[in-house]
């Protein structure tokens, strides 16, 4: 069997796991965190500890040809601003059960979007086009480090969600999850599925919660799980890791 990208969900929640209403976010624009969802979402992963990386590899920002994959659904991606769509410097993937076909290009025509009928499709898609998903397959061990086919290379894949989404992700390889908490209650019509995010908080469940420290190694950012404040809403990232 093709071996998979590995998944990683990332999310913000009210205390009550709510994510949506009315087909946009519940709270108010906050800043900080949709700056941190982009960063942490644009930025490829690091190379394997064990690897010399010789100053030419595409793993160097110059020659930097790795991408990350962001995986949505049909009506996540209608919820992103249009000036923000497709999500920049990522490969877009959009589930939509009306099927396939191209949705974005950027400047150089290059196709930056396009549309799948299932996750699934998805990440065979991602295989397909950025390798083989057989031997060229690196970082099989972590999961990470990419696939290789002409210029692009694949990097990690994230599910941005909804609802939806984020559910056949949870019965699939997905290993992680980057949870910003917000601090207090907005109104919600969508919510995020139950019986991970609570069991792994209350230590129990698949799930176990990482120190910040690792929450910082893993994304590449300084002080992630800090609490913040924007607008009078409180709230800080944490991340889950499955245990294996
Ligand atoms: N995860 C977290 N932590 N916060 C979120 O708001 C969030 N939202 C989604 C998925 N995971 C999340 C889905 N919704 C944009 C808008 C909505 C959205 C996801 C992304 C968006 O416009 N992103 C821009 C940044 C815009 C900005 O900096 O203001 C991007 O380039 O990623």
């Amino acid at each position: 069997p093709l071996p998979l990208p590995r998944l990683t969900l990332i999310v913000a929640t009210t205390p009550a796991l709510g994510i949506g209403l009315r087909g946009t976010l519940p709270w108010p624009p906050l800043k900080p965190d949709l700056a941190f969802f982009a960063r942490v979402t644009k930025r490829p992963p690091p190379p394997p500890p064990s690897s010399k990386t010789p100053s030419n590899h595409p793993h160097n920002a110059e020659h930097g040809e790795i991408r990350n994959a962001v995986i949505m659904g049909r009506k996540t991606w209608e919820s992103i601003p249009t000036k923000f769509r497709p999500l920049r410097g990522r490969i877009n993937v959009v589930v939509s059960r009306q099927g396939g076909g191209a949705l974005g290009l950027d400047r150089d025509g290059e196709e930056v979007a396009f549309k799948v009928g299932s996750v699934e499709a998805g990440l065979r898609e991602l295989g397909g086009r950025f390798g083989d998903g057989g031997s060229e397959l690196e970082g099989k061990g972590e999961g990470e480090g990419g696939v290789r086919k002409g210029g692009v290379r694949l990097g990690r894949v994230f599910v941005i969600g909804g609802a939806e989404i984020y559910r056949i992700a949870l019965g699939m390889e997905c290993e992680r999850v980057l949870w910003t908490r917000l601090g207090r209650e907005f109104e919600c019509d969508t919510f995020f599925p139950e019986g991970v995010l609570e069991d792994a908080d209350a230590g129990g469940g698949e799930w176990e919660r990482k120190s910040s420290g690792e929450l910082d190694e893993w994304t590449g950012e300084e002080g992630a799980g800090e609490s913040r404040q924007e607008k009078d809403i409180e709230f800080r990232v944490v991340m889950m890791e499955r245990k294996r």
